[in-house]
Formats: C-alpha cells, structure tokens, sequence
C-alpha cells in the first residue's frame, strides 16, 4: 500500500540511512529542473506539430532524415548549455559517501543526456543510449561527430542533413539513442535487472513508467521485498507498487533524502 509524502519521513530516512546497495532508476523528470524538456513536454519550434514518441523512430528518420537529426542537434545544444540540478549532485554524492563504507549506489538511467555524469555520478547504464554518440544509419559504425550547438533554445530555422558516413560512404548517421520498436541494450538491461535485484533500495526518479522495458525494472524488487521508493510530483504508473511515493520535485526531495541518509 504506497504511502504518499511530500516530504522525507522518519520512516524513510530510516530506509535512507540503513540501505548498503541502493538501486536508482531516473528519467527525463530528474533533468527537467536543470531545463531539459520531458517527453511528455509539448514541443514548439520545427516540432511543434511532433511528439517527441512520433520523432524517436526509425519511421520517423526514414521519412525526414534531416527533420530527425536536427532535432537531436538541438537537444544535444540544450543539453550542452544546461547544468545538472541539485537532484543530479546528490546522487553522485551519495554514491561516493556508500563507496567509502563499503557500499554502492547503482544509477540506472532511461535518459540520453550525461547530467548525472557531469555531477560526478558513476552511471551503470544507460539504457536508452547516448544523445552524443552516432552511428551509421546503414552500417551500425560508429562516428565521433562534434555535438549539436545552435544558439539556446532556438532551434535553427532550417534542418540540417545528416553526415554522410566516412565508414561505408552510403549511409547517413543517426543518433546513438535506442529508438521506439528498437532493442535496449541488452547486457545494460541485464546488469540493471541485477542490481535492482541485489538492492536493498530502490529509488525511483522523474519517470512515468510508461516506457517498457525499462519501466518493469523497479518491480524486481519484489522479488526480494527490498523497499520501493519513488519520487515525482505527479502520480505515475508505477506508484501503487511502491511503500513510499514522494510528490515532490526531485531537485528538492533528493538533496533532503540524502541528507537525512547520513
Ligand atoms: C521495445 C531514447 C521491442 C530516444 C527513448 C505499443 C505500441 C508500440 C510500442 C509499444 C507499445 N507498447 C509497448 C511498446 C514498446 C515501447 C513503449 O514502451 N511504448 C510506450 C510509449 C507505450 N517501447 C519500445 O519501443 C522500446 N523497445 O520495446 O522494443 C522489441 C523487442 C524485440 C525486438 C525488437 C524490438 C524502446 C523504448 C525506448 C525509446 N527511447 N529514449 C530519445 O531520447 O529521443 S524513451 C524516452 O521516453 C525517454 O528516454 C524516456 O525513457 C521515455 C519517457 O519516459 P520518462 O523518462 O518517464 O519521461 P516522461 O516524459 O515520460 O515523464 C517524465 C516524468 O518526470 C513524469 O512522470 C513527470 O511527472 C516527472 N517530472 C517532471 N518534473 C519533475 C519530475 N520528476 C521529478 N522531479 C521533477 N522536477
Ligand atoms: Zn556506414
């Protein structure tokens, strides 16, 4: 029975302050304080008339190559002038506190920016890929491409073509990012899987939980009964298997829970 809060309770400080391998599953909520636009965020600019779902496909590139890879262009420029939040540092803080006593803290996460690394957080996968890597839309080569650097939040008023690949000369690149109706990496989804399992906490960040696989991951630790505990200002799909579900920004909640954990 998921109890809701909007602050950290005793009870779960308590949870906080014992927990020796604590799982975190993030999703694009924990950027949106730093300013990086949710899915769920209407889109404006040369998107307004896209979901962000309708834009990461295949279907998508192979009918606008241009339209696609500009839209990545321009997130990867926003992403490059946004700083992690308070959410992102406190995790990472946490991390190197369980490491000096002999513990871990485990990030998963379903988002493409590296504002967790940037905070100095160890991040155990990604499990929807990196907005900064790119491949070959053709022959699956990598390529080292410099990242997208419009200026702010405007989006360039006219598309970019993608480069063409300088491994097979055919094909164009596309984003390094696991697409609608593509596979997750599977051996990050597996080393996920573990972690979750071997938790003695799992914390659940900024996620809808509508997107599968990813979002059936917090529920392995029933298997174990390891405590679940979610924080997001909203109600989501995974909030009535958690004990405790904090409604609250996670640039606020997050600092306090680590705070109260020392
Ligand atoms: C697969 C990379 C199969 C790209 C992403 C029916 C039809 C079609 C498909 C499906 C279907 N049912 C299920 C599927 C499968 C589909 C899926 O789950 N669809 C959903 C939408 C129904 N899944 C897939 O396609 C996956 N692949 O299934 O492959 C397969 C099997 C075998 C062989 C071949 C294929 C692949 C899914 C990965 C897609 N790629 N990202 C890119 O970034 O451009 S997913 C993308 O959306 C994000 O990465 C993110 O993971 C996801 C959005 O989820 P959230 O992170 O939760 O973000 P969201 O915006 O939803 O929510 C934000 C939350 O933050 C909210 O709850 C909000 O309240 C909260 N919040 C806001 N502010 C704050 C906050 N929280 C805390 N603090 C705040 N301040
Ligand atoms: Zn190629």
């Amino acid at each position: 029975m998921v109890r809701q809060l909007d602050q950290v309770s005793p009870e779960v400080a308590d949870l906080a302050r014992r927990a020796q391998r604590v799982a975190v599953l993030t999703g694009a909520g924990i950027s949106a304080e730093s300013g990086v636009p949710t899915f769920r965020e209407v889109q404006t600019g040369l998107w307004e008339r896209f979901s962000a779902a309708d834009l990461a496909t295949v279907e998508a590139y192979e009918a606008d190559p241009a339209r696609v890879w500009t839209w990545y262009r321009w997130r990867q420029s926003l992403i490059r002038q946004v700083d992690p939040n308070p959410g992102h540092t406190a995790l990472a803080r946490w991390q190197k506190a369980l490491r000096q006593t002999g513990g871990e803290l485990s990030i998963v996460t379903q988002n493409v920016d590296d504002l967790h690394e940037r905070a100095g957080a160890e991040v155990l996968g990604h499990l929807h890929g990196s907005i900064f890597a790119h491949r070959c839309f053709e022959c699956d080569a990598p390529a080292d491409v410099p990242a997208g650097n419009y200026n702010g939040w405007q989006p360039p008023d006219q598309p970019e073509e993608p480069p063409v690949c300088a491994a097979c000369g055919s094909g164009t690149l596309r984003p390094g990012v696991v697409w609608f109706g593509e596979m997750l990496p599977m051996e990050t989804f597996d080393a996920a899987a573990a972690c979750i399992r071997a938790a003695d906490l799992v914390l659940v960040v900024g996620t809808s939980g509508m997107v599968q696989p990813a979002a059936s991951l917090p529920l392995l630790a029933l298997e174990r009964g390891a405590p679940l505990v979610e924080i997001n200002p909203e109600q989501t799909e995974l909030s009535e298997v958690m004990d405790y579900s904090l409604r609250g920004p996670s640039g606020q909640l997050l600092p306090q829970l680590v705070d109260s954990a020392r």
